[in-house]
């Protein structure tokens, strides 16, 4: 045993452990946080303190539990030159930072994000220069990437709201006097309340239920959007606009009372859905993300299913979870009905948190 005694003794992998402490550091000051990789290097440096000989190369680190190449090669590097130099910290940071700016690209991850850096990018005007192969979101994300960076202020929300509704209205047979009534609302964290939002959710449904028609206008909307300079860019189409259920994504701006596009470009989602599903449509858009799959889970622990739809009974599932049958619609076309029927008190949007 390497601690007979068994008083607390320094390691014989205190160099070691101190030099993946450090690393992990450097990602805590990181401009941009990198909690993963902070975590998996102190969790390292634990394991390689607690293990009872000496580790001498990062190829025998490897064969210990949680132990990855990227941190062997670390420890490799403390073994060559007794520590972690300045510079190496220097390096590690940036790295770090500039992979997680190019994750924050729209239409970008984090594997693609490592991907540029491994091909050499350092900058978004690398991206940006060069031929590197983007898609047409990408594209769009980095040129406006200082603007889908900023939160929108919720005086700002409300104004491009105000203008897409009002457009949607003025579509023909839209308008109230014609008795073919059209609900458009703004969704997600502006319908909870919140100051500032990343984006405008939109949803528009028609009510039927005088008799009147059922086809969607989403395709109508975004055309005259797009007149009106109020949209830019589409991000996202649904397949078919003609479609009940269809998903417009893409980029717009407020409006300047000289009729002229003002302020930074915003995202926008725009979500068209039938009337019976209106009440899950709200549920769904309005979120928050955790909140819904709070909702979900504890619709699935009685018996039902909930989706951005309707609200399921008699849904089937395999071992893996996986519906095999739908179930019965029981509940669809308002909150209140939803909430009813999962026996849980209404919950107003501004409370919909876990
Ligand atoms: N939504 C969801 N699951 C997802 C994405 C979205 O349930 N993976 C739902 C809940 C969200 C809503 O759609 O609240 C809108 O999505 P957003 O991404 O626009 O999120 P928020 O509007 O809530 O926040 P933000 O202000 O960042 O846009
Ligand atoms: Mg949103
Ligand atoms: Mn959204």
């Amino acid at each position: 045993h390497a601690n007979p005694g068994g008083t607390k003794q320094v390691s014989v992998n205190e160099d070691i452990a101190r030099g993946l402490e450090s690393l992990a550091k450097t990602y805590e000051n990181a401009q941009h946080k990198n909690e993963f990789q902070k975590r998996s290097n102190l969790r390292a440096a634990g394991i390689i303190r607690n293990h009872p000989y000496r580790i001498t190369s990062g190829k025998q680190a490897l064969k210990l539990k949680f132990i990855g190449v990227n941190i062997a090669d670390r420890i490799d590097e403390i073994i060559r030159n007794g520590g972690i130099s300045d510079r190496e910290i220097y390096e590690d940071n940036t790295q770090a930072r500039t992979v997680a700016m190019f994750g924050d690209i729209y239409g970008v991850g984090t594997r693609r994000a490592n991907e540029f850096w491994n091909q050499g990018a350092r900058s978004l005007d690398d991206l940006r220069s060069g031929s590197w192969a983007l898609s047409e979101a990408q594209k769009m994300g980095l040129k406006y990437y200082d603007d889908l960076k900023q939160r929108i202020p919720r005086a700002e929300v409300t104004r491009l709201f105000e203008s897409i509704k009002r457009t949607a209205e003025q579509l023909d047979g839209c308008g109230d006097k014609k008795n073919d009534k059209l609900c458009v609302e703004a969704m997600g964290s502006y319908r909870r309340g919140e100051e500032t939002s990343g984006d405008l959710d939109i949803l528009i449904t028609r009510d039927v239920s005088a008799g009147n028609r059922r086809s969607s206008i989403l395709g109508d909307l975004i055309t005259r959007l797009i007149e009106k300079s109020i949209i830019c860019h589409t991000l996202s189409a649904p397949s078919n606009y003609a479609d009940v259920e269809a998903k417009w994504m893409g980029l717009g701006r407020v409006l300047g009372a000289d009729g002229k596009p003002e302020g930074p470009m915003r995202r926008i989602d725009i979500l068209m859905v039938p009337w019976e599903n209106y009440g899950a449509a709200l549920i769904y858009f309005t979120g928050n993300d955790i909140f819904n799959r709070s909702l979900r889970l504890f619709a699935r622990r009685n018996g039902y299913s909930l989706n951005q739809r309707g609200l399921y009974k008699g849904t089937v599932r395999d071992e893996k979870g996986k519906k095999t049958t739908e179930g019965v619609l029981v509940a669809s076309r308002t909150e209140q009905e939803i909430f009813d029927t999962l026996n849980v008190r209404y919950r107003p949007p501004h409370l919909r948190r876990p």
